[in-house]
């Protein structure tokens, strides 16, 4: 039996936003004591992590003085050098303080906005100081209650105004940054811009510098929408734009939940696990999710003990299903070729429509035929729980 350690080449990450949640939610106060960032490197270190992300005030709060904020950095890159852990993604907290009340980016505040692009750009410098090579944009507050109060197509242009502004930035201070722009339908607005991955990749297209941005999706916040998550990765993947991606758990039509890795849904977080470990995705395997509220931190440590297992062993059990004799045979049987039609599926010619109108097709036959898909699925259901 494998033993589901997590190693460093796995590059599971946290942010010191989920191991150090305090519990506290919107109708309840903070059930854990505050744990300081280098603690908390500490204990990532402890359970077997790679990394650590951050945003800006995870790691130095808004109102630190500059001798506070180097006594912070000091402890903090201490931890990191004490554990070997890295720090591959940094982002930027435009949503907790009331300033972003109506947005960050997309505000209909100039004021607002000027102010949110420098809190960025001193983001991106303190995430490039320790080593993070990826940018998160998660837009939390970019989005509306009424709609009476703003313009959605001005917001777009706000949007796109401002990542322009932060790539040339970057390109003009030499770093080695991409971006990662990570989308939410809602919560806490009560609608958010750029609902789901889907918008994210479109918009990406219309910006200056494409190449430099890349989405981050996240489990819960496609299966907030009702939509099937490995979908959307596989768009992403495809088009070259997984930049990083945020693992955690849902049930749909709910508050945000950030539950532990595949703590819900098994089958779709296997299908996950098994499609990142099929195409060889490299990036970071980064948990946004939290502790249940009932813990201490004993508490949180089994939970990110658990995100990592519960990865390693789909990763397993995605090796199984490669494997499986009786699995790979269907998989030929259903994934039949036939040559003569070749010439008619790819590229478009004129001379190979016009032939494919001639062919003759046994329709009834086609639709008639099972797919074998009820074995197929079972047979997946009796690996993941463990019969096979
Ligand atoms: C916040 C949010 C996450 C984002 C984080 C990055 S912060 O916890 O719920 O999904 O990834 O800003
Ligand atoms: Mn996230
Ligand atoms: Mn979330």
């Amino acid at each position: 039996m494998a033993e589901y350690t997590p190693k460093p080449e796995h590059k599971f990450t946290f942010g010191l936003w989920t191991v150090g949640s305090r519990g506290a939610d919107p109708f309840g106060q903070p059930v854990r004591p505050t744990r300081s960032p280098a603690e908390l490197v500490y204990l990532l270190g402890e359970v077997g992590a790679y990394g650590v992300n951050f945003h800006d005030n995870d790691l130095i709060p808004i109102d630190a003085t500059p001798a506070e904020a180097e006594a912070i950095k000091k402890a903090f890159r201490k931890a990191l050098q004490d554990t070997g852990l890295v720090v591959p993604m940094a982002t930027t907290n435009l949503f907790s303080d009331p300033i972003f009340k109506d947005g960050a980016f997309t505000s209909n505040n100039p004021k607002v906005r000027a102010y949110a692009l420098q809190k960025t750009m001193k983001a991106i410098d303190l995430g490039v100081e320790f080593g993070a090579k990826i940018y998160v944009f998660w837009g939390g507050r970019e989005g509306t209650e009424t709609d009476s109060s703003k313009s959605a197509v001005e917001a777009i242009k706000r949007m796109r105004e401002a990542l322009n502004f932060l790539c040339e930035y970057v390109i003009d201070q030499g770093y080695e940054l991409k971006f990662a722009l990570e989308a939410k339908p809602n919560e806490p607005r009560g609608d958010i811009y750029f609902p789901t991955t889907g918008h994210m990749l479109a918009f990406i297209e219309t910006l200056d510098h494409p190449e430099m941005v890349g989405v981050n999706p996240e489990v819960a916040h496609e299966h907030m929408a009702g939509l099937n998550f490995m979908h959307g990765v596989a768009q992403a993947w495809e088009a070259g734009k997984l930049f990083h991606i945020d693992l955690n758990d849902q049930y749909p039509g709910r508050y945000d939940q950030d539950f532990r890795f595949g703590s819900r849904d098994i089958k779709a977080a296997f299908y996950l696990v098994k499609f990142l470990e099929d195409v060889g995705y490299q990036g970071p395997r980064h948990f946004d999710a939290h502790a249940y509220r009932t813990e201490d931190y004993e508490g949180v440590k089994e939970f990110a003990r658990g995100c990592m297992r519960t990865y390693l062993i789909l990763k397993e059990k995605a090796e199984r299903f490669n494997q499986d004799p009786e699995i790979q045979a269907l998989l030929a049987e259903i994934n039949t070729t036939d040559e003569t039609l070749s010439p008619y599926l790819g590229k478009y010619s004129r001379q190979s429509a016009e032939a494919l109108k001639h062919i003759p097709f046994d329709r009834l036959n086609l639709g008639q035929k099972g797919l074998l898909y009820e074995r197929l699925d079972q047979l997946t259901i009796d690996l993941l729980l463990g019969v096979r």
